[in-house]
């Protein structure tokens, strides 16, 4: 057997005092947190269009990042080469789940058909190597947007052909996810957008984006598949404005379309800040709505203006996103998926590792701290104080539309002033800090 990543074997756990790029510092798969396992809390999964599709190309120059094992040769061939490599490197790492487009497992062929053979001829490699090393599919995606024939965008195209040729390639990827047992089913709206209103019939292809939903959500039930649908939001790139903006703009959206029910949402961090929000806004606001599926753990640069897709390193953002995780109960079928790439200038195999570790230290560091956040209690404590004008008197009449604007009139003149209550936002900073 062609060992891929000779001289590194299973990462260990060290500890925080450990200077081993090669080893977790904080991640500890078994370590339980709050009665649950790191891993179990984490659901780690790694980003195969990434971690093994990525060349470091960028618009000024071509990859710089050469693999091994990529020789060329057979297109089938090599990517049931990619998909062992691929498998190893998990198992090393010891990421339980994994996620790929079909486009990027296997290549497409000349016709749909031959693209659909070349899945399945791929896809009974990847089906033996779960099986063997346990390693499970969080979710399956497909590419809609890098084939010229998405241009224009997919079910948003104007061009009806379009849609039904897209619907057709999501079709196959809802059935091969469901054969090799995968938990979730992901839409990213790749070109569903518009680069300018003026040759746009936006409400049309709105239509259009909703009743592609429907069907799939329609053949989900059809081909018995119980894993979760997610919508995964982008505000621009590669459109100039992406339907699926954010969080808030696809709640809605499924809302006016009566599919609320249907999906739920994989949030990517990268997406979040380029829509303008702090990734914890995202993921706070989707759980509160009951609509926090999964995960897309990645960090943009904050000096640039794009999709920058980098591992997460920002403890603090990690640690606000896992208060969110940890009030929500978990993630259900989702889980913390690296929607992240190398550096153009990371070369070495290691790197890739090296990264992924990284990654996780970052998260798992960020659910200790929010563990703790959460076991003391204070900050909860400070907020259920912020709030406790509702829990009686006239705050709990409001909550339970026992009164109107006549009897508040009534109430208001004879209490008077309110009192000034002080936010103390710098309070609460410095006591987020104090846990770092
Ligand atoms: C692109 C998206 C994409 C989705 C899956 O920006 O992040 O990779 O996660 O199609
Ligand atoms: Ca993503
Ligand atoms: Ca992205």
């Amino acid at each position: 057997m062609t060992e891929f990543f000779p001289g590194i074997g299973n990462i260990p756990f060290e500890g925080p005092e450990s200077r081993n790029p090669l080893a977790f510092k904080y991640y500890r798969a078994d370590q339980k947190v709050l009665g649950k396992t790191m891993r179990d809390h984490l659901r780690f999964s790694v980003a195969y269009w990434h971690a093994f599709r990525g060349t470091g190309g960028d618009p000024f120059g071509p990859g710089t990042i050469v693999r091994p094992w990529e020789k060329g040769g057979d297109p089938v061939e090599m990517a049931i080469v990619r998909v062992r490599a691929a498998f190893e490197f998990m198992r090393k790492l010891g990421t339980p789940f994994y996620c790929f487009h079909d486009r990027d497992i296997a290549p497409e062929g000349k016709t749909l058909a031959e693209s659909n053979r070349n899945l399945d001829a791929v896809i009974k490699v990847v089906k033996e190597q779960q099986a063997e090393t346990g390693i499970k599919l969080l979710f399956g995606t497909a590419n809609l947007f890098s084939n010229p024939r998405y241009m224009n965008g997919a079910s948003t195209n104007p061009d009806a052909h379009v849609f039904a040729f897209a619907a057709a390639q999501v079709k196959k990827m809802m059935e091969v996810t469901l054969e090799l047992g995968g938990e979730n089913y992901t839409f990213w709206g790749g070109r569903e957008g518009y680069q300018t209103l003026l040759n746009t019939d936006m409400r049309r292809e709105l239509n259009h984006m909703a009743k592609f939903l429907g069907m799939a959500a329609a053949y989900k039930k059809e081909i018995g598949y119980a894993g979760t649908l997610l919508i995964e939001p982008k505000p621009k790139e590669p459109t100039k404005h992406q339907y699926d903006f954010d969080a808030a703009t696809v709640i809605g959206f499924l809302r006016q379309y009566g599919l609320e029910r249907e999906f739920k949402l994989n949030l990517e961090c990268n997406h979040g800040t380029l829509a303008g929000h702090t990734f914890h806004h995202e993921v706070e606001l989707a759980s509160r709505y009951g609509m926090l599926g999964s995960v897309d753990a990645n960090s943009g640069d904050t000096m640039l203006g794009w999709d920058t897709d980098q591992f997460p390193m920002d403890v603090k953002e990690a640690a606000m996103t896992m208060r969110v995780l940890l009030n929500q109960g978990g993630l259900g079928s989702g889980g913390f998926n690296f929607d992240a790439k190398l550096r153009r200038e990371s070369t070495d195999l290691e790197d890739l590792f090296i990264a992924h570790i990284g990654g996780m230290d970052t998260l798992a560091r960020g659910l200790l701290i929010a563990a703790k956040i959460r076991e003391e209690g204070v900050l909860d404590s400070m907020l259920q104080d912020r709030y406790s004008s509702w829990e009686s008197g006239i705050g709990v009449e409001i909550e339970r539309g026992k009164t109107d604007f006549k009897a508040l009139e009534r109430w208001a003149l004879a209490e008077g002033e309110p009192k000034s209550l002080s936010g103390r936002q710098e309070r609460y900073e410095n006591l987020l800090n104090g846990y770092l």
